[in-house]
């Protein structure tokens, strides 16, 4: 290291206010950046000139140009002498474009505030330590889990091999999460069903269990206004090939890729006629009676670059994400009503939260209520 670096940046509060404002940005594209994050980028001028926002960043459609590039674009010469926020530390490799860090470094910017540092094994630290050996103050950890929380697809795929799991249950007053042998019930209201479908949104896949196809026969699409092209891939899991080629949600696969994770045990016709509908089927490796380890399908989802899943049920497959730890939150809605003695238990109400798990938001949703829960271990 050469003799003129800094000592590590303070925090501030202003910085909290720019960084919020980054993340927020970075929401802007969370989901269509492939495997890229989506991250935010900030150009702030000195606080004596009034803290002028001059250049703003959003990492692109597709996941290039990166957020500071953008940014950087954007402020021009305004960018020297000042302050940049970035919600994850600028790169330092060179990918189809040259490192961000590099760019930050030629522009001139004084002082750069990262939220969290970045995974890839090609950056992890060097980013930082581009701007250090600049002379560029470098300040790290500014609302560091509210930026981790927002790039949690991505910080899983990288550092585990898997998407970021999130459970949506909708439990009933009484721990019901449907009728037996009655299709789709409604637990919660119009309000909160809109709610899920902006989880959609955020998700870049959505699971359930073959038997959810066959009894409630649900779209699984993003029926807002205007977002109807953000619906995620639907996956289905289904050991035996054994979902109906007339289901509903095969009408739009075109549009709206439907992945139907099958055993080697399916049956080939089966699986050919999958296809012929649309889906496309991927084997998975199963013990004998074509039964699959949770984890192998997350291994393969992230295989295929799958940063985030909503698993919005049936209650076993639920279930057995539950049972091997593998949900990382868990987006439970609370209904007003009852359903009674022909209900469908839930998997897990509110009283039967796992240990390891801690309410991280709260929400209402007309007479709804959500509770979100998040590891804290
Ligand atoms: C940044 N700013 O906006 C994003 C970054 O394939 P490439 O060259 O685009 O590099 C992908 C990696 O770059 C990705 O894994 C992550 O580490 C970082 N993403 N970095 O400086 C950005 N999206
Ligand atoms: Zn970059």
């Amino acid at each position: 290291m050469s003799g003129n670096v800094k000592a590590a940046s303070v925090v501030t509060d202003v910085d909290r206010r720019f960084m919020a404002a980054a993340i927020r940005l970075s929401l802007w594209h969370e989901g269509l950046t492939g495997e890229n994050p989506s991250v935010g980028a900030l150009v702030v001028r000195p606080p004596a000139e009034g803290f002028v926002i001059v250049g703003r960043g959003v990492t692109a459609l597709g996941g290039r140009p990166h957020a500071e590039l953008q940014a950087l674009h954007e402020a021009g010469e305004a960018a020297r002498g000042a302050t940049v926020y970035a919600t994850l530390e600028p790169c330092s490799h060179i990918g189809k474009a040259p490192p961000c860090a590099d760019a930050l470094v030629a522009a001139g910017v004084a002082r750069v505030v990262i939220a969290t540092l970045d995974p890839d094994r090609r950056v992890a630290g060097r980013g930082v330590s581009i701007l250090e050996r600049a002379g560029i103050e470098v300040a790290t950890g500014c609302l560091e889990d509210e930026a981790r929380r927002a790039m949690a697809g991505f910080l899983s795929l990288k550092g585990r091999g898997r998407p970021f799991l999130t459970l949506k249950l909708a439990v009933s007053a009484d721990g019901m999460i449907g009728r037996k042998g009655v299709g789709q019930v409604s637990i919660t209201g119009a309000i909160a069903r809109r709610a899920v479908q902006m989880m959609r949104v955020e998700h870049e896949a959505i699971m359930v269990g073959a038997g959810t196809v066959a009894e409630d026969d649900p779209l699984l699409t993003v029926r807002l206004e205007g977002l109807e092209k953000r619906s995620p891939t639907r996956v289905i899991v289904d050991p035996f090939a054994r979902t109906p080629t007339g289901a509903k949600l095969f009408r739009q696969a075109r549009d709206y890729p439907v992945l139907v994770l099958a055993s080697g045990k399916a049956q080939r016709s089966k699986v050919e006629a999958l296809r012929e509908s649309g889906a496309v089927v991927q084997t998975v490796a199963s013990d004998y009676r074509g039964r699959f380890d949770p984890r192998e399908i997350l291994r393969v989802l992230g295989v295929v670059g799958v940063k985030s899943v909503l698993l919005e049920g049936g209650a076993e497959t639920a279930s057995r994400f539950l049972d091997s730890g593998l949900v990382d939150r868990i987006a439970l809605f609370v209904g007003a009503s009852t359903v009674g003695d022909d209900g469908i238990p839930s998997p897990l109400t509110e009283a039967t939260v796992p240990p390891g798990f801690s309410v991280a938001a709260t929400g209402r949703y007309g007479e709804d209520r959500l509770i979100e829960y998040e590891r804290t271990d």
